[in-house]
């Protein structure tokens, strides 16, 4: 392979809904490239970028792929990602590193619902935006349709460079009104015939190149100029004013094409290499310092890793941009996240699971490398003159979690490693061993995500594991004020055990003045406070400790044991053994005997006052709650809205978003569980949405009623 000059590479991911032909357009861009000699079909299981068993299995991309193919002396790196949501990780990464996104619009179907979303993404991350109507040659193909939905969701800067000249099983020429041509493909697609547009369609022809032409000029003011005085613009001045507009997202040109058939692909490459911008053309990344960094030849070199993955045979794969300077084999980088230097063995450019050894890649590029022991994805790699360190990619929180463990305990230490490098390879699935809750949870973007997880468990990691529901991390507190005091005393032979605390506890509130008594039925206890602890428990929330005994009662050196047992009881509350939280203790009186008293007596002393009093003032389960945003399409809002009635969620908000419905809530994670699948099956696949802890509220009296029967009977059995 030659080396390429940071002026003839093109980053392009590939975006769209599932099923819309990403993968099928990969494939024809390699053909059309002379990188592979025969197309290969999803059907089939043969394409070049899903080489996956899984995906074969699933006809449909799991894993994005880094491919490249070649056209008038220009590289196009391509990142063909999966559509489905549960992916969306894939799909934020190779977004990450592309200049431009190629966004694929299935015209059987018009905006679909995973356009929607990765419209949104790409609109976050500012990346320019070409817009690909596939799937043209379909019986069901409806264009105009296609482009009305497109305007309405993108507005005013979709703007039209080719239509076809008829759809469905005909579909074999296309209008180009950049070229003022017509493309006349062959039967099985390629390159066309270059002919002049046929009289018939002139005036239409017309009128789209002049709408063209006046949105080429206005991203250029000197352009904008030339027009008025020509009344027109070269075909080379057309496409620097595209070229500006595509940078700055005013223009989202539309091209059409039947990527099955590979009609119009080939166009589609040529536009990237004469108008796409280059790597230098588009917007830096950002440092951890907020410095944004822009793909430079001239300076020293800089690599982000932006994904692993794990080949059989092979090991670790890092996939990176070059984004300043160059790579040569054999290079010496420091990794700016951990001060580890690491050598670059072998420079690969890859597509698919096929590479190809090169010597060097230039800033702009992107390519792969293996056997970096100490460099994950989101590390940077640098010449020791570099001192920035990338900011590392931005993930959506996760809206799924599935507890998760082996059959067989012996496998205990073997799913951790999986877990964790199914993590490196795709860093929306997190894994947390709870301590809190005993369970290994799995928090991702959806079932089908840990379904696929579960089969490379089962057949490439050969671990049997079982999934059940997460438990649900409550918390436990008070509402009222109660005493308790307990003697702790055990004489059985040889050294006895003796210690008695009296206590209050009242909820904590923030900012509440120290308290300086309680009056209780039959009671009143004064406080005299000698010393105080603000605890900020690590599980949220605080804990108040005040030390209010006088004359000796118990000597100061047991009141670091009584708060200890406290402690004990916060961390395994008293209600159902979830952690309790926002609590005042002042321990008042209590006795201590001059020979039995020890650690230990106070330990238990502290713990059992404060269990007591606990019972009586009030207590509540508290759940998680969170703030849920859903997108759903407008004819499914009664059954979404219904169904969330089920789940004791409060609507907080309803506004229509081009076509959708958005839906804000808050709904307890106990009523979100398999939330994803509901949704999906609700909408058909059309539905989405987000989840973000909010705060803790009570639990409604009956589901605590039911709470404490189920922690009872737990106990019980164990
Ligand atoms: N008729 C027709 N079918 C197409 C065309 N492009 C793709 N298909 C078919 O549509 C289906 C989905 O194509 P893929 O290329 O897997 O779509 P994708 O966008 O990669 O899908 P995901 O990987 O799930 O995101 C396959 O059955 C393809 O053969 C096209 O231009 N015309
Ligand atoms: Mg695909």
């Amino acid at each position: 392979m030659k080396n390429y000059t940071t002026s003839q590479i093109r980053n392009i991911a590939l975006v769209g809904n599932s099923g819309s032909g990403k993968t099928t357009l990969a494939e024809a861009m390699l053909f059309e490239g002379g990188v592979i000699e025969r197309r290969g079909s999803v059907e089939q299981g043969n394409t070049v970028s899903d080489y996956n068993e899984i995906e074969h299995q699933n006809k449909l991309s799991i894993f994005s792929s880094v491919l490249y193919t070649e056209c008038n002396d220009v590289k196009i790196n391509i990142l063909d990602n999966p559509g489905m949501d549960d992916f969306v990780g894939a799909t934020i990464t190779s977004l990450h590193v592309a200049d431009t996104a190629l966004m694929l619009l299935n015209a059987q179907n018009g905006v679909e619902v995973g356009t929607e979303i990765q419209a949104r993404h790409c609109e976050r991350l500012k990346k320019p935006l070409i817009l690909l109507v596939n799937q043209v040659d379909h019986d069901k193909s409806n264009f105009e349709r296609t482009l009305e939905m497109a305007t309405e969701r993108l507005g005013k800067n979709v703007t039209l460079v080719q239509y076809p000249l008829a759809e469905g099983a005909n579909f074999d020429a296309i209008i180009d009104v950049l070229l003022m041509k017509m493309l006349k493909y062959p039967k099985d697609g390629g390159k066309p015939e270059i002919m002049d547009i046929p009289a018939s369609e002139m005036e239409k022809a017309n009128a789209l190149h002049n709408a063209l032409v006046e949105k080429a000029a206005e991203n250029d003011e000197a352009l904008m100029e030339l027009f008025f005085e020509k009344g027109t613009l070269t075909l080379d001045e057309m496409r620097d004013g595209i070229k500006a507009g595509i940078v700055h997202r005013n223009l989202f040109p539309v091209f059409v094409c039947s990527a099955k058939k590979n009609i119009g692909v080939n166009r589609v490459m040529e536009f990237i290499c004469s108008v796409a911008p280059n790597p230098v053309e588009v917007s830096g990344m950002q440092t951890t310092q907020d410095e944004e960094i822009k793909v430079d030849a001239n300076a020293p070199t800089s690599l982000f890793v932006f994904k692993t993955t794990l080949e059989p045979h092979i090991g670790e794969i890092s996939f990176f941009k070059v984004m300043t300077g160059k790579v040569t084999e054999g290079m010496e980088l420091t990794n700016n996240n951990n001060q580890v230097k690491e050598r670059i063995n072998q420079l690969f450019v890859s597509a698919g699971k096929n590479r190809v050894k090169v010597s060097e890649m230039i800033a702009g590029d992107i390519g792969s490398t293996v056997k970096l022991k100490n460099t994950k994805t989101n590390h940077t790699l640098a010449l020791s003159s570099v001192n920035y360190t990338f900011k590392p990619i931005n993930y959506p929180e996760p809206r799924y979690r599935v507890a998760i463990k082996p059959k067989n305990e012996a496998d205990e230490e073997k799913l951790g490693d999986a877990l964790n490098k199914a993590h490196q390879e795709d860093p929306t699935l997190i894994v947390e061993h709870s301590k809190e809750l005993k369970q290994t949870i799995i928090s991702a973007q959806g079932e089908y995500q840990v379904n696929i997880l579960k089969w490379h468990l089962d057949h490439v990691y050969k671990i049997e594991t079982e999934l059940f529901s997460p438990r649900i991390p409550y918390r436990e507190t008070i509402t009222k004020v109660a005493a308790a005091d307990y003697r702790h005393k055990k004489q059985s032979g040889g050294a006895g055990q003796f210690g008695e605390v009296h206590l209050v506890i009242e909820p904590y509130v923030e900012g509440a003045p120290d308290p300086s008594g309680f009056k209780l039925p039959g009671k009143e206890i004064k406080l005299n406070i000698r010393d105080k602890q603000v605890i900020d428990l690590a599980w949220g929330g605080k804990l108040v400790f005040y030390n209010c005994i006088v004359g000796g009662a118990i000597d100061a050196r047991f009141m670091p044991s009584i708060l200890k047992g406290i402690m004990e009881k916060m961390e395994e509350g008293p209600l159902t053994g979830s952690y309790a939280r926002d609590i005042r203790v002042a321990v008042y009186d209590g006795k201590m005997h001059p020979v039995d008293s020890n650690d230990i007596s106070f330990r238990l002393a502290g713990r059992n006052a404060f269990k007591e009093a606990f019972k009586n003032a009030g207590p509540k389960i508290m759940e998680p709650i969170y703030e849920v945003e859903i997108y759903v399409p407008s004819d499914r809002m009664g059954d979404v809205m219904s169904d969330l009635q089920t789940r004791r969620a409060m609507v907080l908000g309803m506004s229509s978003e081009k076509g959708f419905e958005k839906i804000t809530a808050k709904v307890p994670l106990a009523e979100m569980d398999k939330y994803s699948t509901t949704l999906n099956s609700l909408t058909q696949g059309r539905g989405t949405f987000t989840m973000r802890f909010a705060e803790y509220a009570q639990v409604p009296a009956e589901i605590q009623a039911e709470l404490l029967k189920a922690y009872e009977e737990a106990e019980k059995e164990e």
